[in-house]
């Protein structure tokens, strides 16, 4: 293998340093930036969100945020969810399109107030998006991309962590929602989120100037609870059915395609980006689906670079877009993007690079 020189296009997050000093020995490159990936031992790692607590360099959810008189207008332009109820503090997962209706990114939106919102997104250029759009509607707005970078604390023993770092009142957060707070003079957020359906925290440092102060002092809260380094962990997520958008993805994905639909509400005012192309997908039927693939073999033979194709009878039905080993359900697991005329319980070929592999379609989340 190879490594990637560091160039001033490749940007550090402010925990890279203290990933390093715990042993980085994975990282990818996302929203420009470098993503931590492994610390060398990924069973172990995966077993750590299972049972107990880790903590995760995700300084690569960037927060793009929307300030100003016209704020909220353009946060629900670019949005296909009604943001009409969402409150100060609360968060929402908000699937975010283009005007074919085709899913672009999907961030978590933190609204701060009427006037000062924050897409806090996935791997896609929103910055640049949100400045045309709002240039193009002639909107009142500023658009940053602010000094802030979450540490994600997942795991079940997660919330006795972050509750000793910050107090009882993180218990009663509800999921998405959201305070700032000050941590020994650090301004940061803490948010009940995270990429894993094992629970956790999100804690958005604002002053990329201490991140080694912040990684220590959750590391020290954590050492009772065997806390660790990891990150965003690919067998925890299939298994738990959670979207890569331009993983799972490609140009003509709607969300409804990949189990999204139930966050696009179709009556939005119609300038919202994509809502007429969404309409008729909607109306159309969507031609594809995601499922869930167990593919036959006892040995892992996680995906590469590419998707794969699933065959039936020897033609085209769909992709596969992900694959992975599951500890727990010992066999590789993968996400099917497929026709719609096809369903859990039949039986596919997937086109691997050492040859094909039988699989069975089956619902998502697995687990
Ligand atoms: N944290 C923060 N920002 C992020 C991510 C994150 N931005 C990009 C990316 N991750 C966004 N993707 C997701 C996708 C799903 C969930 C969280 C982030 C998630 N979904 C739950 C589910 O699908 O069951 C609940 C969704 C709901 O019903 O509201 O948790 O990790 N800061």
């Amino acid at each position: 293998m190879f490594s990637i020189a560091p160039n001033a296009r490749l940007r550090p997050t402010p925990f890279l340093n203290a990933a390093r000093a715990e042993g980085l020995k994975t990282a990818m490159v996302y929203n420009r930036m470098v993503l931590p990936a492994s610390y060398g031992n990924p069973e172990e790692e995966y077993w750590r969100l299972i049972n107990g607590v880790s903590m995760w360099d995700v300084a690569v959810e960037r927060q793009v945020q929307i300030t100003g008189k016209d704020a909220a207008k353009l946060a629900q332009i670019l949005s296909p969810r009604d943001l009409s109820k969402c409150k100060p503090g609360q968060g929402k997962y908000v699937p975010l399109c283009n005007h074919r209706g085709t899913l672009i990114n999907d961030p978590i939106l933190l609204k701060h107030d009427e006037d000062r919102f924050w897409f806090s997104i996935a791997d896609s250029d929103i910055w640049f998006w949100a400045g045309a759009i709002a240039a193009e509607r002639g909107l009142d707005v500023q658009i940053e991309e602010p000094d802030v970078s979450p540490l994600a604390v997942q795991g079940p023993k997660a919330v006795e962590v972050v509750a000793s770092i910050f107090g009882d009142w993180v218990r009663d957060l509800k999921y998405f929602w959201f305070k700032e707070t000050e941590l020994e003079g650090m301004p940061v957020a803490v948010q009940r989120s995270g990429w894993s359906k094992q629970g956790g925290y999100e804690i958005y440092l604002k002053d990329g100037s201490q991140g080694d102060k912040l990684w220590d002092i959750v590391k020290e809260a954590g050492a009772p609870f065997d806390i660790g380094p990891g990150s965003p962990t690919t067998p925890e997520r299939t298994e738990s059915g959670l979207v890569s958008v331009g993983g799972d993805t490609d140009a003509n994905t709607s969300p409804f395609e990949v189990r999204l639909g139930q966050y696009v509400d179709l009556d939005v005012e119609d300038d919202v980006v994509g809502i007429r192309a969404l309409r008729k997908i909607a109306e159309d039927g969507p031609k594809r689906h995601q499922l869930g693939l167990k593919l036959q073999g006892d040995a892992p033979a996680p995906l590469g670079f590419a998707w794969e194709a699933l065959t039936k009878d020897g033609r085209k039905v769909g992709d596969m877009t992900n694959c992975t080993w599951s500890f727990r359900l010992k066999q590789n697991i993968g996400y099917a993007l497929i026709s719609v005329d096809m369903q859990a319980g039949d039986q596919v070929m997937v086109q691997r690079p050492g040859g094909e592999v039988a699989a069975e379609l089956v619902e998502l989340p697995f687990l």
